[in-house]
């Protein structure tokens, strides 16, 4: 089975690591779409912290990860699941909202619930109060 598994991994953490390992042991082989920095600004408003080289090179490291590829924008998901004969996509449950319910006419599509108490953001935020 063939697993993707998107985000932007800035700042690269706990969280981040879960959903990787969670997501390789729902098949043999993961993909991990890192968002550039372009689609990062359009999805949140600023620029991650790491650019897209860096946090590619980051995931590309994790054991899990067999490949990386970058995801563009909204638009570009079906054309990534059919060219990498996607099997099953995972995303953390924030994003169990509809946005992606289109994409189960053409793979498994599974929310898995998010590593509670550590985000980007959050982590930010502590260092800005040290
Ligand atoms: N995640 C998680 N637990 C956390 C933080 C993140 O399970 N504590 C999950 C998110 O739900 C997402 C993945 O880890 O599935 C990457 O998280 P982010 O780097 O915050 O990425 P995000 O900006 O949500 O990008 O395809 C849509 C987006 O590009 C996903």
């Amino acid at each position: 089975m063939r697993v993707l598994a998107f985000g932007t991994f800035d700042l690269f953490h706990f969280g981040h690591l879960n959903i990787l390992r969670r997501a390789k042991e729902y098949g043999d082989y993961l993909i991990a779409g890192v968002s550039t920095d372009k689609f990062v600004f359009e999805k949140k408003g600023k620029y991650p912290i790491y650019p897209q080289e860096e946090r590619k090179a980051i995931v590309q490291a994790i054991r899990y990860v067999d490949e990386v590829i970058y995801e563009e924008d909204l638009n570009s998901h079906l054309e990534i699941v059919l060219n990498h004969k996607i099997d099953v996509i995972i995303w953390g449950d924030d994003w169990d909202n509809g946005t992606f319910d289109y994409l189960k006419a053409y793979c498994q599509v599974v929310f898995l619930p998010r590593t509670p108490n550590i985000s980007s953001t959050s982590i930010k935020i502590d260092i800005k109060n040290i």
